[in-house]
């Protein structure tokens, strides 16, 4: 353990614990971080974790030579659903390298094209959803975006249709899904024996995963059976694929791994990316302008194709400004390959571990500049100008996020479509919180929306004429 860096206030045993707000861990270290600078210790009971935030650390644990992606506390205990699955397997374990090789090509930018009309349904959906409201019926952000996108994973995926639009409540998958990330969450910040006398959070836990496990295991049984129907999703790549390197393909079980991690990574953080973004247009109107105007200028009224979304750069400005300020996945952990040095300054022992706060790393501001803090989706127009390793919210070389197109094309087709057809009004003058589960949304965040254009519904074919009489 790293000896001499700053540490906030201990309490004794329980260490630094206390300074922890339970419902906004992330947002607690953050704040520490302005209090104690770009590197610091925190003591849990039993554990330490090192927390880096500036631009210039976070470039030397982003180098892969000297490190590697830590499988920490939080993310052991996903393992217990997530598996060997890409999100929570050690780079060294046989199906972290065999998922990768084979899972890389359904994420290329010419798979999109592949799932383009699917995303394209699906924010159909959110559309007519909205043009139907009546004028004074508010919108809930962060749960609409969360029935859309994972909507939009489910069907991209795995050919299933969750049908979120078409429920009060969310789907029974998600209920556990959330509750299950919830309580994996709460376990690492338990004491040893609080946690033993959580009995009936742990009887939950189970049953929940339980259920996970069977719904995904009977998808995957369904499509073997009825055999190879010509799908392009996720699945059938993970059927059909062989690892060039082995010449092994995936099993069953880490097939349903790879199935649950995609459902748990690919919506909530492309969710708290669309809601997050909204919030910013409310609070920004002179870049809601600006973003009316490009929207209409390439789409006017037409759905979108596949390259017209490439096409709108402010919107996709706006999404990486978003995920500036607020990164949905908002830290990563590494560990030392080897005994190093940090910035020349650090002694390093092999098997230390650092957790970069994104947000943080994102604010600094000897990169980003005296204005860190503002929204201003123009920092970027030149994507070349944004500094190396000062942006990461899609994580570090090779255990990257391997969705970041997926994310962003539909986040940017569903953005568009938004704007096309809505004008977005805060009437409640919305305040920012922030609230955390695995990840960040708005917390609370309500508009009410009024047309822009027509939308396209079914409509009844005009009366025809009665033809005339033929003459006598
Ligand atoms: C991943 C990821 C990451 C990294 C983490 C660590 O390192 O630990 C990050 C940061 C992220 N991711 C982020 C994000 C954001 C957004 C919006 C997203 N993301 C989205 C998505 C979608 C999908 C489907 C996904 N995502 C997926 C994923 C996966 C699978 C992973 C793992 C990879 C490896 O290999 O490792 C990730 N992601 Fe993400």
């Amino acid at each position: 353990e790293m000896k001499n860096l700053p540490q906030p206030k201990s309490y004794g045993p329980l260490g630094n614990l206390p300074l922890i707000d339970k419902e906004k861990p992330v947002q607690s270290f953050m704040k520490q971080a302005r209090e104690l600078g770009p590197i610091y210790q925190f003591h849990f009971p039993g554990r330490a974790s090192t927390f880096v935030s500036s631009a210039e650390l976070a470039a030397e644990i982003c180098d892969e030579t000297r490190f590697d992606k830590k499988i920490g506390p939080a993310l052991q205990k996903v393992r217990a659903f997530g598996g060997d699955g890409l999100f929570t397997s050690g780079t060294e374990e046989p199906n972290w390298k065999k998922a990768h090789n084979i899972l890389l090509p359904s994420f290329s930018q010419q798979a999109m094209k592949g799932y383009h009309e699917k995303m394209i349904d699906l924010a159909s959906q959110l559309v007519q959803k909205w043009a139907r409201l009546n004028p004074n019926e508010e919108i809930d952000v962060p749960d609409d975006m969360t029935r859309l996108t994972l909507d939009t994973i489910g069907l991209c995926g795995f050919n299933y249709r969750f049908n979120s639009f078409y429920r009060e409540d969310s789907h029974p998958f998600i209920e556990k899904m959330v509750r299950a990330l919830d309580e994996s969450m709460s376990q690492t910040q338990r004491l040893g024996i609080q946690d033993k006398l959580m009995v009936r959070s742990k009887q939950q836990f189970k049953e929940d995963i339980d259920y996970m496990f069977n719904l995904v295991d009977e998808l995957i049984a369904e499509r073997k059976e009825a055999g190879d129907q010509g799908e392009d999703d996720l699945l059938a790549h993970m059927l059909k694929g062989k690892d060039p390197e082995t010449g092994q393909s995936l099993d069953d079980e880490n097939i349903r791994f790879q199935i649950i991690t995609f459902l748990i990574a690919g919506h909530e953080t492309t969710s708290g990316l669309l809601s997050f973004a909204i919030q910013y247009l409310l609070k920004h109107p002179e870049k809601l302008e600006k973003a009316y105007a490009e929207v209409d200028e390439v789409l006017g009224d037409a759905t979108p194709s596949f390259k017209q979304v490439k096409q709108l750069k402010y919107v996709r400005m706006i999404l990486n400004e978003a995920l500036r300020l607020w990164p949905t996945a908002p830290a990563f952990s590494v560990y030392a390959k080897e005994d190093t040095t940090l910035a020349g300054k650090y002694e390093v022992e092999k098997g230390e571990a650092f957790t970069l706060l994104i947000p943080e790393l994102h604010r600094d501001k000897s990169v980003w500049g005296q204005d860190a803090e503002s929204f201003r989706p123009e920092r970027f127009e030149d994507i070349s100008k944004i500094p190396h390793h000062a942006y990461k919210p899609f994580g570090n070389g090779q255990r990257a996020c391997i969705g970041q197109q997926f994310a962003l094309h539909e986040a940017v087709l569903v953005l568009g479509m938004v704007l096309q057809h809505f004008e977005l009004i805060d009437h409640t003058d919305y305040q920012l919180e922030v609230k955390e589960t695995l990840t960040f949304k708005p917390d609370g965040l309500t508009m009410k929306v009024k047309p822009r254009r027509k939308v396209q519904m079914f409509q009844a074919p005009v009366a025809e004429e009665p033809e005339q009489a033929p003459e006598a």
